[in-house]
């Protein structure tokens, strides 16, 4: 975040008087109605001295989100999908009798739409923002094929425990384009990690869209203590079934390049899960893994409305780190476990969003469908 004086330019001037940067337009187009113009339009009548309230102004208010859909099958990803579709990679035995699990990753170049008809030139891993989420068990041997086709030197860059030769820095397991690495490290600790190049200009890699989620799930056998809690969250195993589970990355995207976002959401498409609310049954207890890569602004966060929930931080805990709160915040790279439940809740729309209220107009907003029985 940058003051006022040293950025004649802002986000907020650029919504309300129109400036012609580029993509501002685009902006503005994906917006719809003039986002920056409603406030304080509550109420009707004279109010102050002020004129009478004009009603389409007011009406603004109630679908402040972006007009349109994004045409997922030209991002080759769609939102929605994202939130299940765990990349498992696959299982091989090595020489040594030891079962390692293999995934590949390829970089490439790629523009993506992340509102309706605002589309940003990102760089991807496997053609998608964020990446695949990898899911692995706790102690499994992995390795991670990465090959560059994208136009700039990319890494890996795991969060979790390695050697430094498999750091995926400058110097470390980083590829340049038409290159190739292959990383190998054990699954440790349990928990809700990242990925995320790691070439310089660092916050450059990343904003493109270089990050995706890891997942480690704890090993029951290693937690007798706590079996249960891990068998919970041991991707398959009857106590998981019970779950919904989901992986929410919090992205935001510079669509002018001035070090600022415009645009913000879960999983990339601004405001995808308030046209399309998230179904949930409400007799199964829901599970977010919760993580934050956004660039530029120092923290993000999430807000659950008319509810609680459990916390664990970075998700390398069985017992709840904090309990019964209805908001986090995380820095970049921070992440966390949401456990919580409708069970005893009517159906209904439940929001959640980012308590950054700006974030959350920016596209950062979403809903839950809380049906009997829903899929
Ligand atoms: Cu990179």
């Amino acid at each position: 975040m940058k003051s006022f004086f040293q950025r004649p330019i802002t986000r907020r001037l650029m919504f309300a008087g129109g400036a012609a940067l580029g993509g501002v337009q685009a902006v503005r187009a994906a917006f719809g109605a003039d986002a920056g113009a409603s406030h304080g339009a509550h109420g009707g009548g004279v109010r102050n001295g002020m004129p009478p309230i004009d009603e389409t102004v007011h009406a603004t208010h109630d679908g402040m989100i972006t007009v349109g859909e994004v045409d997922s099958a030209r991002n080759g990803f769609d939102p929605h999908e994202i939130l299940t579709d765990w990349d498992r990679g696959r299982l091989v035995r090595d020489a040594d009798g030891r079962v390692a699990r293999e995934f590949d990753i390829l970089a490439e170049d790629k523009e993506i739409e992340i509102a309706p008809g605002l589309l940003f030139p990102a760089w991807t891993y496997n053609g998608r923002v964020p990446g695949p989420t990898l899911r692995a068990t706790e102690g499994e041997r992995l390795r991670i094929r990465f090959r560059n086709f994208g136009s700039h030197p990319h890494s890996l860059h795991f969060h979790g425990i390695h050697a430094a030769r498999m750091d995926g820095v400058p110097g470390a397991g980083e590829v340049p384009p038409g290159g190739e690495f292959v990383y190998e490290f054990d699954a440790f600790p349990f928990g809700c990690h990242l990925y995320h190049c790691h070439s310089v200009p660092l916050k450059r890699h990343i904003h493109k869209g270089l990050y995706g989620a890891f997942i480690v799930d704890p090993d029951p056998a290693r937690h007798p203590e706590e079996a249960a809690a891990a068998r919970s969250r041991l991707l398959g195993d009857p106590e998981n079934l019970r779950w919904q589970e989901f992986v929410m990355v919090m992205n935001a995207f510079d669509t002018n390049f001035d070090d600022e976002n415009e645009i913000y959401a879960v999983n990339t498409v601004a405001h995808a899960y308030t046209k399309h609310p998230i179904p949930i049954d409400r007799a199964r207890p829901v599970r977010v893994y919760l993580v934050n890569v956004t660039e530029f602004d120092p923290i993000n966060s999430f807000h659950l409305h008319a509810n609680f929930f459990d916390y664990y931080d970075h998700g390398t805990t069985l017992t709840p780190t904090s309990r019964t709160i209805d908001t986090v915040m995380q820095c970049q790279a921070q992440r966390g476990i949401l456990e919580f439940s409708f069970g005893n809740h009517e159906s209904g729309q439940y929001m959640f969003h980012a308590h950054q209220t700006e974030f959350a107009e920016l596209g950062w907003m979403s809903l839950f469908d809380v049906r009997e029985g829903a899929a």
